[in-house]
């Protein structure tokens, strides 16, 4: 204990709450020694980790890590939320009472970082001074090096941030440690791991894993389900899913902030990172705010909502992103931008990494090409070859600042007005490019029918989607019913409300190929959406929002695209709409204590396309 404390002095570290906490689990998981980490040690640690070959060069100033091959993905079946109240149980939040769930924990820690170092990591969910603030601190302690790195990009750490408590015991405590990953079952009847958020008690234990999504506990758990859960807790703000970014309209010098949420292959991260057509550039500029997470409150001075992304950094799917698909990520993640990749393919001669995606073919010359598992592509036999080199879930972590489109304000702690609520999947037929809700009930029960297809056979049934409430899904943290009247008390408190609507870029022709082309030109059905709100366009009335008219759309440099196929995707196929509606009904009728207002949503669309289809 002498010796901890003697570090936690050192380290400056001078906040009691966190000195007991840091000395309580020191001593539970056996660590060896304690270090506590601030962003400067980023270059200390990379060296460390080099030299340790926990990672490896990847041309100037990047770095290669490969996980432990059965340790590759976030795992839904193993994420718990735990509270004290049973009434806390939902659908989705796989609840289990903290009782059981906090000695379940404590027991398979338990002595597991012998030999290790526990490395603290305090740190801030939220630009300083933010007035969710209180909310956003927390101080995670790991076991592995990598994970303070992936830390040190992904949320602001540093010891300021824990000693300045205005309640010094208020800051989420969170506990990784990762396990011996050889033996730990991983997705078999066995499976040791479990990654449990208690949210009644403000603490995360994540045992089993040192994946991102499983054990950058800054990110995942606290900026999503513990978030979520303060903000229903406190009635104060929301936790969402959600991009954020912002068009400046050069002529008018308006700039309007969009956030909104996707299910995972959706194209969120792209549409975040997206900039102007060519031939739209000169008077529309698009800044980026976040990709993965924003948090949402009302103003009490001028009653608008506001948006903040939480996150310093963005941990990016790696697969298929290149010049054309996300430009602005290509060169977020080039040399000297301190980026780590993880699980894509590497060259050990080059230095240089591949994903699939990356350019349309793998390089021809497989010298020195080894794939995520640390293999040579050389050696692979007849039955590797056709492979992936990367594993599809492959990432890179880099922070905000390196985005070139950053937005010149993303750190500023009053957050940006929002103007717009988007929801979008990814849906072959029947949802149009982009429909307008200007009913807050109504934009509420559209993000809880969110959904994209099923994009394994095992997941679903043809043409019924796997719904993502709100793309919150993974993260649901309390009962949906409740999540939804939280939602209309929130934004319903506004005194002007942001419009809503729902987008759709992967509408396909019966011989399969899509109808609109996307990416850069998705920012065309969201300049509609902003003209729409200032009443410069009216669009045109359907029973499930407004879309716009063809001479709407700034279509300035399509000269591809069809006039049939712009039709279609400008139409509402009433007889396809009536079938969704039905399953709509069956997903909302999971959720108990689903408010009246979003059943009453629900007839009014559904009667709607009734009285459309007679
Ligand atoms: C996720 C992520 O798993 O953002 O959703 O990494
Ligand atoms: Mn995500």
């Amino acid at each position: 204990m002498a010796a901890i404390d003697a570090v936690l002095d050192e380290a400056g570290l001078t906040n009691e709450a966190v000195r007991s906490y840091v000395k309580h689990w020191a001593q539970h998981t056996g660590a060896e020694r304690v270090e506590v980490v601030n962003a400067s040690d980023d270059a200390r640690l990379i060296r460390e980790a080099l030299e340790a070959g926990e990672l490896l060069p990847a041309g100037k100033g990047r770095y290669y890590s490969r996980s432990h091959p059965k340790d590759t993905a976030r795992s839904e079946e193993r994420t718990v939320v735990a509270t004290n109240n049973p009434d806390d149980k939902g659908e989705y939040n796989n609840w289990r009472p903290a009782s059981e769930m906090r000695p379940m924990l404590e027991e398979r820690m338990a002595g597991k970082s012998a030999g290790k170092t526990m490395y603290v990591v305090p740190y801030v969910m939220a630009p300083p001074g933010s007035p969710l603030q209180a909310f956003a601190t927390g101080v995670e302690l790991t076991d592995t090096r990598t994970v303070v790195l992936h830390m040190i990009r992904m949320a602001r750490v540093g010891v300021q941030y824990v000693n300045e408590l205005a309640d010094p015991d208020y800051f989420v405590r969170g506990v990784h440690v990762t396990g011996d990953l050889d033996n730990l079952g991983q997705g078999t009847a066995d499976d040791q791991r479990y990654f449990v958020t208690i949210a009644d008690e403000r603490t995360i234990l994540h045992y089993g894993s040192s994946y991102g999504g499983n054990a950058l506990l800054g990110k995942i758990a606290h900026g999503l389900r513990q978030a979520t859960y303060d903000g229903w807790a406190s009635g104060k703000f929301l936790a969402e899913q959600f991009l954020l970014l912002g068009i400046t309209d050069k002529e008018t010098g308006r700039t309007y902030h969009i956030c909104g949420g996707m299910p995972s292959a959706s194209g969120k991260t792209n549409l975040a990172m997206i900039l102007s057509p060519d031939a739209l550039g000169d008077r529309y500029q698009v800044h980026f705010y976040g990709d993965d997470i924003a948090w949402l409150w009302v103003d009490e001075e001028d009653g608008r909502v506001y948006a903040i992304n939480p996150e310093y950094g963005a941990f990016g799917v790696a697969k298929d992103t290149n010049d054309v698909t996300n430009p602005t990520a290509v060169e977020a993640i080039s040399e000297g931008t301190g980026t780590i990749f993880t699980n894509v393919a590497y060259n050990e001669q080059t230095q240089d990494v591949w994903w699939e995606g990356k350019s349309k073919t793998p390089p021809a010359d497989t010298e020195g090409w080894r794939d995520w598992k640390g293999q040579l592509i050389s050696e692979r036999s007849e039955a590797e070859k056709d492979e992936p080199w990367a594993h599809p879930n492959s990432r890179f972590t880099t922070t905000l600042a390196n985005i070139p489109n950053i937005a010149p304000d993303y750190e500023n702690p009053k957050g940006v007005p929002v103007d717009a609520i988007i929801f979008g999947g990814r849906t072959r037929d029947r949802e149009p490019l982009i429909r307008a809700i200007t009913d807050l009930p109504e934009g509420v029960y559209d993000g809880l029918t969110l959904g994209a297809e099923a994009t394994f056979a095992a997941e679903g049934t043809e043409g019924v989607l796997r719904y993502d409430p709100m793309s919150m899904r993974p993260f649901m943290a309390y009962p949906e019913g409740a999540y939804a009247a939280h939602w209309l008390k929130v934004i319903g408190a506004a005194k002007e409300q942001p419009v809503f609507a729902h987008v759709n870029w992967f509408q396909r022709g019966e011989d399969g190929r899509f109808l609109w082309p996307g990416y850069r030109d998705n920012l065309r059905p969201l300049l509609w959406l902003m003209q729409l709100r200032n009443g410069e366009v009216t669009g045109r009335q359907t029973p499930v929002g407004i879309v716009p008219t063809k001479d709407e759309l700034q279509l300035e440099g399509m000269d591809d695209l069809r006039p049939d196929d712009l039709e279609t995707i400008l139409s509402i196929d009433v007889p396809r709409w009536q079938q969704e509606m039905a399953h709509r009904e069956q997903h909302l009728s999971l959720f108990r204590d689903v408010p009246e207002e979003i059943w009453a949503a629900h007839r009014r669309v559904s009667e709607a396309l009734d009285a459309e289809a007679t």
